[in-house]
């Protein structure tokens, strides 16, 4: 097998920015997963199910990718996968402060395990899950900022157009 790279996150939903991240991480890693956490800081919209199974239907044509939920420290996750590689996506300088700490308290539990970070394409950069989420619920527009497949799932939960 070769080098095993995981994206974790909350992916409540999984937007394009997100898409764009799995992607381009496909794109260098032989395998990639996928790994959707329960965040207990966050109210989450979706079951974990929910926004395991819309990931799972944006990425049918990846082989390579694989889509997974986890729940405890990361870190134990990415060790029992055997994989040593965490993918982060970096919006603007006010993603940076949150993901240096996360980077480095993982880096404090396993000095083997690696946080690499890649920049959000420009088209992508002010896109969050919550942002979707708001706009979709209020009714506007999130044609091309989400993966077709999650527009009827967040109609049916919230509503909107
Ligand atoms: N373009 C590109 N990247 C983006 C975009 C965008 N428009 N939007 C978000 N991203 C990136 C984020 O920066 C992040 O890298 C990734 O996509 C996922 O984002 P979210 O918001 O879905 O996920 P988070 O930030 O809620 O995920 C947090 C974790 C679940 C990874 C974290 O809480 C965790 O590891 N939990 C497990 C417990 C643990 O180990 N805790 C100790 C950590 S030190």
């Amino acid at each position: 097998m070769g080098r095993a790279a995981v994206y974790p996150g909350s992916f409540d939903p999984i937007t394009n920015g997100h898409l764009d991240i799995i992607e381009r991480t496909a794109n260098i890693f032989d395998n990639v997963i996928v790994a959707v956490s329960n965040n207990p800081n966050k109210d989450h919209l979706f079951s974990r199910e929910e926004r395991v199974q819309m990931i799972e239907e944006a990425i049918v044509d990846y082989e390579e990718i694989e889509v997974d939920a986890f729940d405890g420290l990361l870190i134990d996750y990415i060790r029992e996968q055997k994989a040593e590689i965490i993918v982060r996506g970096l919006r603007a300088v006010s993603d940076f402060e949150a993901e240096f700490q996360m980077a480095s308290m993982n880096k404090k539990l396993d000095s083997d395990i690696e946080t690499i970070f890649m920049m959000t394409k420009n088209q992508y950069v002010y896109l969050s899950s919550s942002i979707i989420r708001e706009v979709s619920e209020l009714g506007g527009c999130i044609e091309g900022l989400v993966p077709e497949n999650v527009i009827p799932k967040l109609r049916e939960k919230i509503g909107g157009e």
